[in-house]
């Protein structure tokens, strides 16, 4: 039984009934097992924590404003959008700036798996299975000059397809922006399919950032333009309310939102998934990511 706490723990070891328990429940369960230290518990939830969600619920619920500031007005209102033709330009401080056009950026990626957990800012939180490509590999491509120090992106401009756009629920288009280092970190993706199909237009077609150490507002839907440069770039939700969304947005259960606690999030899902649990410093990542951030006031640079 006390195997069942160690980190030799595989997925067939965490049942549904241990992804429901919370920390507080998990902790008592180790202490009634004689285990000093949480660490077990959290590796034991970290793993639970990885149950994709269905595809169903990962896109009926979902946040783009192009289409609605409401989770059910993307799947009804994306249909509208034409994603073929379409061509993403890298332009600023790169080799070989240009148009490139997502057929032959497919061709010349290396598509893969990637089981994220997806952490909104509003304490929601999913579970995704995207197919995509490391962006280091884009970036690349386009050849990064020696000078670059970050990464701005854009999503397409085009209220006529776009009814969110002909509204002010936010300045258009949508950017963002990554440090050099964090957009060529190798967990930093562009996702192109959901469970293996193409990604559905609510989801950010036909091709969405996704760097699942952040709030998931960081991961910019449906890219048109992505610009390296030497200065930190503007981002959207930053510039509608500054005091609230910062650059650098990283999941930090320490860190409040000035309107809510950012310490536990809901699991989309139904039955004993859609328990509260709790959130994980960088959503879980900080092994990988946490030496981006060495030295940093995360509290300052929220
Ligand atoms: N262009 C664009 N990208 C966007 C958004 C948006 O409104 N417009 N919403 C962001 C937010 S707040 C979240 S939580 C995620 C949601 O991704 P999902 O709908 O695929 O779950 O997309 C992000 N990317
Ligand atoms: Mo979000």
């Amino acid at each position: 039984m006390a195997g069942r706490w160690t980190n030799t723990l595989t997925q067939d070891d965490v049942t549904p009934y241990n992804a429901f328990l919370n920390r507080r429940q998990l902790m008592l369960g180790a202490g009634a097992l004689g285990l000093g230290a949480g660490l077990a518990p959290v590796v034991a939830e970290a793993k639970g924590g990885l149950e994709p969600n269905s595809y169903e619920e990962i896109t009926s619920y979902n946040n783009f404003y192009e289409f609605g500031t409401g989770k059910d007005d993307p799947k009804r209102n994306a249909g509208s959008l034409t994603t073929n033709p379409w061509s993403v330009t890298i332009d600023g401080m790169v080799e070989r700036p240009g148009a490139y056009a997502f057929a032959d950026i497919m061709k010349k990626m290396t598509i893969e798996e990637r089981i994220y957990r997806l952490r909104c800012v509003e304490a929601w939180s999913m579970v995704v299975p995207w197919n995509g490509f490391e962006l280091a590999d884009l970036l690349n491509m386009a050849g990064v000059q020696s000078g670059a120090k970050y990464v701005a992106f854009e999503t397409l401009y085009r209220p006529e397809e776009m009814q969110g756009q002909r509204t002010r629920s936010l300045q258009w288009p949508y950017v963002e922006g990554l440090r050099l280092d964090e957009a060529m970190h190798p967990l930093t993706i562009m996702a192109t399919g959901i469970y293996g199909k193409p990604i559905p237009n609510q989801n950010g077609a036909p091709l969405r950032l996704v760097v699942p150490w952040k709030y998931g507002f960081k991961s910019i839907k449906s890219v048109v333009k992505i610009t390296l440069t030497d200065t930190q770039p503007p981002t959207s939700w930053n510039r509608s309310q500054p005091g609230e969304y910062g650059f650098y947005a990283n999941v930090n259960p320490e860190v409040s939102h000035p309107r809510w606690s950012q310490a536990s999030e809901r699991r989309i899902g139904g039955g004993l998934l859609s328990a509260r649990i709790d959130t994980l410093m960088f959503n879980g990542y900080e092994a990988e990511v946490g030496g981006l951030y060495k030295g940093m006031d995360l509290r300052a640079n929220y």
